[in-house]
């Protein structure tokens, strides 16, 4: 494997429209603020969400604002990979993945495939006809793989993102019927918790790196915190338990830094407001340290 030579470049996410709980939209400055990225990149970029934008309580602002962040957020990872970095986003709820991959596989260029690990609790992967919230943090994969709102399936470039067979998720364990049958329908490969529990995340995580990496020019990560138990990450909006153990994600994430395939990652859905003695800050702080050091 040749080795990695890009720097990390952080950009921030201040972005909560998309989660039921939008607290997580200072997610990002409260993990700067404590130190958190201290000697992890540059936190070069933090995108504010536009206070302009007057959120009335009509769901197509959501929508609009979702859209317009994602839009900017796909063209700072695209210049960050043209510029010679390795971006690693944080939100800032899930809906910020529609942006950061949209970006990336612009920067891969039409004909090339990206491949993607989901690391989450959950699967993200409904349309607003099969959502039970309406909250697009539950959305964004489905929108990469090209199922979703034109505004959102057309981000950057107008092509699907991802094809299902370069991606895997991995520690889902709370998720509806809807979207588990899209993902079965599209042949995306699941590891649910109790496989990887079965399994050893290191067993699992190797695997789904040689699948997303099979067919494709280059590859990404997105880690959703809720995936890691919420005994180590509490501060998250929708906790789930029974959740991936914090030391096999840094192992598992320990490994990558030097992969030249793997182009840009994020971490996502971190709610400082629900972070209890700022555990899940120091959780976060673990995983960058793990990304970002050989
Ligand atoms: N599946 C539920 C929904 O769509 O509302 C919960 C989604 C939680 C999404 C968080 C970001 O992972
Ligand atoms: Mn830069
Ligand atoms: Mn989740
Ligand atoms: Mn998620």
């Amino acid at each position: 494997m040749s080795k990695n030579t890009r720097p990390t470049s952080i950009i921030g996410v201040e972005n909560g429209f998309g989660a039921g709980n939008p607290a997580c939209k200072d997610g990002p400055r409260v993990l700067k603020a404590l130190g958190m990225l201290g000697g992890i990149g540059d936190a070069e970029h933090v995108l504010r969400w536009d206070e302009e934008i007057s959120l009335g309580d009509h769901p197509q602002d959501k929508i609009r604002a979702v859209a317009r962040i994602a839009a900017e957020l796909a063209e700072l990872t695209y210049r960050h990979l043209m510029e010679g970095d390795r971006p690693l986003v944080l939100g800032g709820d899930h809906s910020c993945a529609i942006g950061t991959w949209s970006g990336v596989k612009r920067y891969l260029g039409h004909s090339a495939r990206l491949g993607l690990i989901w690391i989450d609790a959950h699967m993200d992967s409904h349309t607003f006809a099969t959502s039970p919230t309406h909250n697009i943090h539950g959305m964004p994969l489905a929108c990469l793989l090209g199922e979703g709102e034109p505004c959102f399936t057309r981000i950057a470039v107008p092509e699907h993102k991802l094809r299902p067979e370069d991606v895997c998720l991995i520690g889902v364990r709370s998720y509806e019927s809807e979207e588990a049958a899209f993902l079965r329908q599209q042949g995306v490969r699941v590891y649910l918790m109790e496989e990887v529990q079965q399994r050893g995340m290191q067993a699992v995580f190797d695997e789904a790196r040689k699948h997303v990496c099979a067919a494709t020019q280059g590859y990404g990560i997105s880690l959703d915190i809720d995936a890691i138990d919420p005994l180590s990450a509490p501060g998250v909006g929708t906790p789930v338990s029974g959740g991936l153990r914090l030391n096999e994600v840094v192992a598992a994430l320990s490994e990558v830094h030097d992969d030249e395939k793997l182009l840009a990652l994020e971490i996502v859905e971190y709610n400082p407001w629900l972070d209890r003695h700022f555990i899940t800050a120091h959780s976060i702080r673990q995983l960058c340290r793990a990304i970002v050091t050989a």
